[in-house]
């Protein structure tokens, strides 16, 4: 059945296979066409924003952009973009773009424009004066999902490698850190197993704790295609709100945030009951666990442990309006249709028992072994263009290394060590601050500097008030590498302007282990240079002023080449040719020579350039399609897990219970909060608030409320509402729609302006397993405020 898998998905991507066959042919790089007049060129690359990956392609006449199309054979998107997406170069130009570096020494003083020369030697003073008196873990970098590989991979490499610390963080600890944490534990292997290419073949979608709609578009774009295509395929949403994505449900199931877990185990009970789970399969290749030592269990044991989550006990629960019977209902559609897929997001992540909840998704599909056939995945959607590519994969956070090593592991160390040429022993043993403890020693004054990279931690962490006292402080010196002035800048001691996305060369890779090249198409403004650069140049800084020849070793192999091309080409070959080699990540094959033949790049495992020619691996595991598959293989199944985590080489299926997130509403505080995302804007709307077309969409942000609630509480659309919790206090207009649950209110999180940031709100605990705080629920109490309130954007 796989092998013709295989020739299906050679057959439907021939034109495909073709055009990059005439890449390896001509000498032309079809990443940079030239078209129609001599003065016009698209140029190939990634849309800079979603996970999604989608392949774009932007117009620049005599050096200025004009227009942004998708590409029509790209497997990401088919030539489809979103809004956002074909608006986002309009921030490439834009008049408030940071173009030359700026300091001030004390955070009360005003900001002057300095030479590079000055800002980078300041920069390097202030971090190397506090690793001399207080040691590497007195520094920290914090970056971002939306980072080039060859950014993050560079910046690691000089904090672990130069200034011996592992305080290497960013973003995606608030976002993938629990979808790590679940595939770790179920698969013993991050990242998905299949990809995109299930969408279309699948029966049943499971769409859970996702907004795909808004969040992902293009890819909800193609599930409703399928669905319209083919009215049987099932649709299950599972979320306390009616989203945009709701709309293409058979069945919606609402409940009260945080009870899903029940829900999952529910699932599982009834799967178990109807004796629909796939016995084959379960004996082949999973195993039971439960507890923090991964103690052994049966299949008894665990049908005993879901018992007591019958439909009615979890529809209870669950609360809302989810019968038994939908229970019962959605159970078995996702165990019979032919393939189901499941997707899940923030509405999963984000929770105190963030990678519990993603074991239990992962517990169906073992269960059911709808895993491995077409048309069905365990599918985490991955927020950020890079989170997969460059954070989880390249060593951005504090825990792992490039090649997705532990950092605990010495062995994994040395390798690392070996690659760069360093002492054994260099990189420290123990895993550097996480991104919540990182900002707590910042309060704390015990990190005095702080690299803040490509992302606007004032306004994007949980409880941020509390947390930008420390920003706040002249103990800790900031730095930050932005495009336009942020919350954020507002606190830093020094701000670099650099290049923006097709301003520079570098590989994004997406949610399907997907990794894709955009390449430089247009200058920079002003003086902004490119993050591998700005890197650079500080850790050549940093050696001298430590006298430390290791930290110039780790800069060495890029000396004195150029930053639009050469220098991200040759980061790129040290990371992939180094350090992929015989991980489950291998991306030897996928040079920049072969991802700029390749019209939507190329999918790990991918470890020779002929295999990443054809596009790499569709689908992990399977022998036939994933050479690692092969090349481990220890028996004659049709599957190989060789995930790196689980030596017993199984699915391991867990015995998790439901449990209460950190706050839940109470007397004082009756309502939960969630917060999420519109579809027309990204984060903290830096970006998109300075787009005309998508700013007047939506100006500013409001609290949905429920039509019961708002009765109750006398409030009418468009009055103004304050949303107040234990921490902070939001003054936003209300939308009453049937959106969230009743006794729930949701408030998209983008807006910038002070008395709109929900941030204030949010709770800061976090997931003990992946750190990743519970950004989707805590407890408020909401007030409808008489009188006149003007609402003006933050940006016009
Ligand atoms: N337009 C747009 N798209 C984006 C982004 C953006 O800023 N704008 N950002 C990107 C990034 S980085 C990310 S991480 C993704 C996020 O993508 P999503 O996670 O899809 O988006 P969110 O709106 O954060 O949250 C999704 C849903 O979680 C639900 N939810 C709340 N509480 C619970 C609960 O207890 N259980 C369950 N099952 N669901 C719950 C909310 O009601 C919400 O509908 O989007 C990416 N795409
Ligand atoms: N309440 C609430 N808070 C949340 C979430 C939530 O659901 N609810 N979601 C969380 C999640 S999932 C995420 S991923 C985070 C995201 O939060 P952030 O990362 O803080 O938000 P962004 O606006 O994406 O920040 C990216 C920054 O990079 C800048 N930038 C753009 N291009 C470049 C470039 O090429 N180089 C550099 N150096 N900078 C550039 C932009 O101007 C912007 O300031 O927020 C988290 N915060
Ligand atoms: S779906 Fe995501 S990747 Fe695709 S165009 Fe929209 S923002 Fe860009
Ligand atoms: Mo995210």
């Amino acid at each position: 059945m796989m092998a013709q898998t295989r020739r299906d998905f050679i057959k439907k991507t021939a034109a495909l296979s073709a055009a990059s066959l005439v890449g390896m042919q001509l000498p032309v790089d079809v990443n940079t066409m030239a078209r129609a007049a001599e003065d016009e060129a698209w140029h190939r690359g990634t849309c800079r924003l979603c996970g999604v990956g989608c392949r774009v392609e932007l117009g620049v006449k005599n050096g200025v952009p004009f227009a942004l199309r998708g590409v029509a054979d790209a497997r990401t998107n088919y030539g489809y973009l979103c809004m956002k997406g074909m608006h986002f170069w309009k921030c490439m130009g834009h008049k408030d773009r940071l173009t030359k570096p700026l300091y001030r020494e004390r955070k009360a003083d005003p900001f002057k424009e300095i030479s590079w020369d000055k800002a980078l030697d300041i920069a390097a003073e202030r971090f190397s004066s506090a690793v001399k008196a207080h040691g590497g873990n007195a520094v920290a970098y914090y970056g971002s999902g939306q980072c080039l590989t060859e950014e993050t991979y560079l910046f690691q490499k000089i904090m672990r490698g130069g200034l011996k610390t592992n305080n290497v963080e960013g973003n995606p600890r608030l976002c993938m850190a629990s979808a790590v944490g679940g595939y770790m534990t179920s698969f013993g292997a991050d990242e998905p197993i299949g990809g995109y290419a299930d969408l279309e073949k699948a029966h049943c979608f499971f769409i859970i704790g996702s907004n795909t709609a808004e969040a992902h578009p293009v890819l909800f774009r193609r599930i409703m295609r399928r669905k319209l295509d083919n009215p049987e395929v099932k649709v299950i949403n599972a979320d306390p709100r009616v989203s945009q994505t709701s709309r293409i449900a058979d069945k919606h199931l609402q409940f009260k945030p945080g009870t899903d877990l029940s829900l999952l185990n529910a699932m599982a009970k009834v799967i178990i009951d109807e004796k629909l789970h796939d016995q084959q399969f379960l004996g082949n290749y999973a195993v039971f666990k439960q507890g923090k030592e991964a103690k052994a269990a049966s299949f008894d044991e665990f049908a005993q442990f879901v018992a007591p989550y019958t439909p009615e006990a979890a529809a209870k629960t669950c609360g809302g309006t989810i019968t038994a019977d939908d229970i019962r209902q959605v159970a078995r559609w996702f165990a019979t249709s032919k393939g189901t897929v499941s997707l899940w997001c923030m509405g999963i992540n984000q929770r105190k028992q963030g990678v519990w909840a993603n074991n239990l998704i992962h517990n169906l599909h073992i269960l059911t072994g709808q895993l491995m056939k077409e048309g069905a995945d365990s599918l985490s959607l991955t927020g950020q263009p890079n989170a997969c590519g460059g954070v989880r994969e390249a060593g951005g956070l504090c825990h792992i290394l490039p090649g997705h090593r532990p950092v605990e592991k010495e062995k994994m160390r040395n390798q690392v060590e070996e690659a760069w040429g360093i002492p054994l022993g260099r990189i420290p043993a123990e895993p550097g601050l996480h991104t919540m403890d990182l900002f707590t020693a910042v309060n704390k004054g015990t990190v005095k500097a702080v690299w803040i990279n490509c992302t606007s931690p004032a306004q994007s962490l949980p409880n941020c008030d509390l947390y930008n006292k420390g920003l706040a402080s002249d103990d800790c010196f900031i730095v930050c590498t932005d495009i336009f002035k942020t919350r954020t800048t507002e606190y830093a001691n020094l701000i670099l302007p650099t290049a923006f996305h097709f301003e520079k060369t570098g590989v994004y890779g997406c949610t399907e282990r997907r990794s894709q090249l955009t390449r430089k198409a247009i200058k920079a403004p002003g003086e902004a240079k490119p993050e591998v650069w700005i890197a650079r140049e500080w850790a050549k800084r940093l050696a001298t002023k430590l006298n430390d020849p290791v930290i110039a070793q780790c800069v060495k192999p890029f000396d004195g080449l150029e930053e639009d091309f050469a220098l991200p080409q040759a980061i790129w070959d040290e990371y992939t040719q180094k350090l992929t080699k015989g991980r489950d990540n291998d991306l030897r094959g996928a040079s920049y020579a072969v991802l700029g033949r390749m019209a939507d790049g190329v999918q790990w495992p991918a470890p020779t350039e002929e295999f990443a020619l054809k596009g790499g691996t569709v689908k992990k595991f399977v022998k036939g399609l994933d050479p690692m598959a092969d090349s481990e293989s220890k028996n004659d199944l049709p599957y190989q897990f060789y995930g790196p985590a689980h030596e017993d080489r199984k699915l391991w299926i867990w015995l998790r219970p439901q449990a209460e997130p950190s706050e839940v509403p109470d007397a004082d505080y009756p309502f939960y909060l969630s917060t999420g995302r519109i579809i027309d804007h990204w984060h903290t709307m830096s970006m998109t608030g300075r787009i005309p077309e998508l700013l007047r969409a939506n100006p500013y942000a409001y609290v949905e409320i429920n039509p019961k609630d708002a009765a109750k509480l006398g409030i009418k659309p468009g009055d103004m509402v304050e949303v107040r919790s234990r921490r902070g206090v939001n003054l936003l207009p209300a939308k009453v729609y049937e959106g969230p649950i009743e006794g729930m209110v949701f408030v998209y999180w983008h807006d910038q302006e002070q008395t709109r940031m929900i941030n204030k709100v949010t709770k800061d605990d976090y997931d003990p397993a992946s750190k990743e705080p519970e950004f989707k629920i805590c407890a408020v109490q909401i007030q409808r405020v008489s009188g006149p309130r003007p609402l003006t954007p933050f940006l016009v």
